[in-house]
């Protein structure tokens, strides 16, 4: 078996987790529970796992506003989210920064990012930062198709294989930016050859499929690490939701989100493929779905408990740090 069984539980646990966690805030904002705006990332969940289950607390991701599931494949308390979204004051952040701006430093989380293109200057910031000190860490960021259109974006590319920075791009491409289809808003054919032209190792993957995108970012991270730099990874992949919840989604055609639920699963895909080859029995992954259940049950609860920021004494704390 090519795969410890602890690693696929591991995954298995982590992508459900995330799956369940979306579906579930998408029912609380439906509720009225969360305030704000919430971008779930069902249907996604493949690719943050993948990137992620490798990484140790001091190597850093930097997320995107879609930015759940790379919190939970990071490491991130789920109860501690769930309370952040609901705008807590025991949420991670304190309940300020709700469900775009979740960070935890002690996880190698730098942060959700409400900028799209915001991400990738500051994770090569903490790529420098590696590289500076003489530590293998690396820095993943996660990217959209819509964000790789960003000026911010290129120049980060651009200075990452200049300075040979430990910086994974990671391009989450679920065909569309807001309502508008990648194949409408990229002005070329594919971004994994427009990402090799700024002169660093670029691939694309079907980011449905776990193996394939773990595989692929393995060979990115070690090749980071062992300062060969960095490298671009497409990962093709489908949104299950809105671009925010709620969205009505009127652009997209019909049975399209069907059908992908049908055939794009990456869960589906995963747990046929374990089974199928021997790796995995379906009871171990059923009772794991069944304690999820259970930790996202309590994660609502406790986060509907808790109390809100108080406005007399946290309105104006944590405006500035100081260091
Ligand atoms: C600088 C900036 N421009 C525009 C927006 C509005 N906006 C939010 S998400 C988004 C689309 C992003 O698409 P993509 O990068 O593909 O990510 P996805 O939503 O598909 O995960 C846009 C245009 C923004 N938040 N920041
Ligand atoms: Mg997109």
């Amino acid at each position: 078996m090519p795969y410890q069984e602890e690693f696929l539980l591991r995954a298995y646990r982590s992508m459900k987790t995330i799956r369940e966690f979306e579906e579930r805030c998408i029912k609380e904002f439906m509720g009225g529970n969360v305030p704000g705006f919430v971008h779930a990332s069902n249907g996604q969940e493949a690719i943050a796992v993948a990137a992620c289950i490798d990484l140790s607390d001091s190597d850093i991701i930097g997320s995107t506003h879609r930015g759940h599931g790379h919190c939970i494949a990071k490491g991130c308390d789920v109860g501690g989210m769930m309370k952040e979204i609901m705008g807590r004051s025991s949420g991670l952040c304190k309940g300020k920064g709700g469900s775009m701006h979740i960070a935890d430093i002690d996880k190698g989380m730098l942060g959700a990012n409400a900028i799209v293109g915001g991400g990738p200057p500051l994770v090569n910031g903490a790529a420098l930062a590696a590289k500076t000190l003489g530590t293998t860490n690396v820095a993943l960021s996660f990217n959209g198709d819509g964000s790789a259109n960003q000026g911010t974006t290129m120049e980060a590319m651009n200075m990452a294989v200049v300075l040979q920075l430990p910086h994974i791009f990671i391009y989450e491409n679920n065909g569309y930016a807001e309502g508008t289809a990648a194949n409408y808003g990229l002005g070329c054919d594919s971004l994994t050859d427009r990402n090799a032209g700024f002169g660093m190792p670029s691939e694309c993957i079907d980011g449905n499929d776990f193996f394939a995108t773990y595989e692929a970012i393995k060979v990115a991270t070690q090749r980071a690490r062992d300062g060969g730099g960095p490298t671009s990874i497409e990962a093709k992949c489908v949104r299950f939701d809105g671009h925010f919840i709620g969205d009505p989604q009127l652009y997209r055609g019909k049975d399209e989100i069907k059908n992908a639920r049908k055939d794009q699963d990456c869960l589906k895909i995963f747990r046929d493929r374990v089974i199928k080859e021997g790796w995995l029995k379906a009871a171990a992954m059923n009772a794991i779905d069944k304690e999820i259940m259970v930790e996202i049950e309590k994660a609502v609860a406790d986060g509907l408990a808790a109390p809100h920021p108080d406005p007399a004494t946290d309105l104006l704390s944590d405006v500035y740090c100081s260091y």
